[in-house]
């Protein structure tokens, strides 16, 4: 993606949105490692408002128009069931804001696809949790998600990246990555090559409950990292679900372990001190009870199962996904320093690891949950 000045940000973007008043700041916000998202300040008359301006990747979604119509069409159906159920449907669900020709994104000369949100105000988003509680709401609020998204048509959604959690496939784009290794850099990771080559096995797990109808496909998020859920920033209670880029047809195993894989670890996802790196079984069990509390006991018996799988799964290939991106030569995920991808697939092998050593105990606790 070409990089960006934030004078024509300014000057050329934000205003083919519909908004009143004068930009009085402007500048990158947020911790995301795929779209290049800003805030811009605004005020009109003495009124402040903000607003989160999103460059989407088009490298990655390869169909932005169709992202756009997903979300568009998930917000206006969750804001309703907010209405319906009492729920606070002005800041617990994203607003887009539209373009001065009525469409949800713009697109400008480059052909890159830019939308704008309002931004939720008074709303934390964490990139580890500070206390049992906030993880705790977390799950609530992501296991709501998928309970409200239930009666969701999901005939009418885009599939935005093909194969998103399908690890076999992923697998296989691991196996390209090494023999192509594109970036010289395979000679340094022989070990992290063989610790994946190592569970290829597992990695068909879900996929083949899947296929034999032991597990059910749901409309899920897919990308369900503590940052991309809003606290309120007063009661510490869940607000909001954010970066609906990757809602899809999936398995409730994909939402809860993508939540564990990134907050249930003791440190950050690119932590480079591995001694910090550990997996909190604690964590798991308080991200269990909130989750299933969410989903409103719609899960079979199968899938409470089977969620330590979905934790052990997200983190492998999500460890699997950096190490590719890592031979590829950094291409999919952003990325500050040369070995960014590598570090993060340090930790997610080391939670993998110690998943492993804590399996007995991860089954006990989800069978209570039954
Ligand atoms: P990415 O796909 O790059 O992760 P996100 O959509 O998650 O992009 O946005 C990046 C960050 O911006 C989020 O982690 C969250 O902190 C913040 N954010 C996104 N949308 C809103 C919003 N409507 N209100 C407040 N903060 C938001
Ligand atoms: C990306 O967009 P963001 O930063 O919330 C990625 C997720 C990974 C995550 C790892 C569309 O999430 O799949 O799990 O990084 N999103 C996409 O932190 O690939
Ligand atoms: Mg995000």
């Amino acid at each position: 993606m070409k990089p960006l000045n934030i004078e024509n940000v300014k000057n050329d973007i934000f205003p083919k949105f519909v908004t009143k008043g004068v930009v009085t700041d402007l500048c990158r916000y947020g911790n995301g490692h795929i779209n290049d998202t800003f805030l811009v300040t605004t005020d009109f008359e003495g009124v402040i408002r903000r607003f989160i301006l999103q460059r989407v990747n088009k490298e990655i979604f390869k169909k932005p128009d169709e992202v756009i119509e997903n979300i568009v069409n998930v917000t206006d159906f969750f804001r309703q069931k907010l209405r319906e159920s009492g729920g606070d449907y002005k800041r617990g669900c994203i607003t887009v804001i539209k373009t001065l020709d009525g469409d949800g994104y713009y697109v400008d000369a480059e052909g890159d696809f830019w939308r704008m949100y309002i931004f939720i105000e008074d709303s934390l988003a964490l990139d580890l949790p500070e206390s049992k509680e906030d993880f705790y709401e977390s799950a609530r609020a992501f296991g709501g998600f998928q309970r409200m998204l239930s009666e969701f048509p999901a005939e009418t959604l885009h599939e935005t990246i093909i194969n998103f959690h399908n690890t076999p496939v992923r697998y296989q784009n691991f196996l390209k990555a090494i023999e192509e290794n594109r970036s010289g850099r395979l000679q340094n990771v022989s070990e992290e090559i063989k610790f994946v080559k190592d569970r290829e096995e597992f990695t068909h797990v879900l996929t083949d409950a899947l296929e034999k109808g032991d597990l059910p496909l749901r409309v899920t998020h897919n990308d369900t990292k503590m940052n991309n859920v809003l606290l309120d920033a007063a009661t510490r209670k869940q607000l909001c679900v954010v970066d609906l880029d990757t809602i899809m047809p999936g398995l409730a195993a994909y939402d809860f372990g993508d939540s564990i894989r990134f907050g249930a670890s003791t440190a950050a996802e690119d932590e480079k001190d591995l001694d910090k790196v550990h997996f909190d079984i604690e964590l798991f069990e308080v991200y269990v009870k909130g989750f299933l509390e969410g989903c409103g006991g719609q899960l079979t018996a199968n899938e409470i199962e089977m969620l330590p799988e979905g934790a052990k799964m997200m983190t492998l290939e999500c460890g699997m996904r950096f190490l590719s991106d890592y031979l590829d030569g950094d291409t999919y995920f952003r990325t500050h320093y040369p070995d960014h991808n590598l570090d993060r697939c340090h930790t997610q092998f080391k939670l993998v690891s110690e998943m492993e050593q804590k399996w007995d105990e991860m089954k006990k606790i989800v069978r209570a949950y039954k």
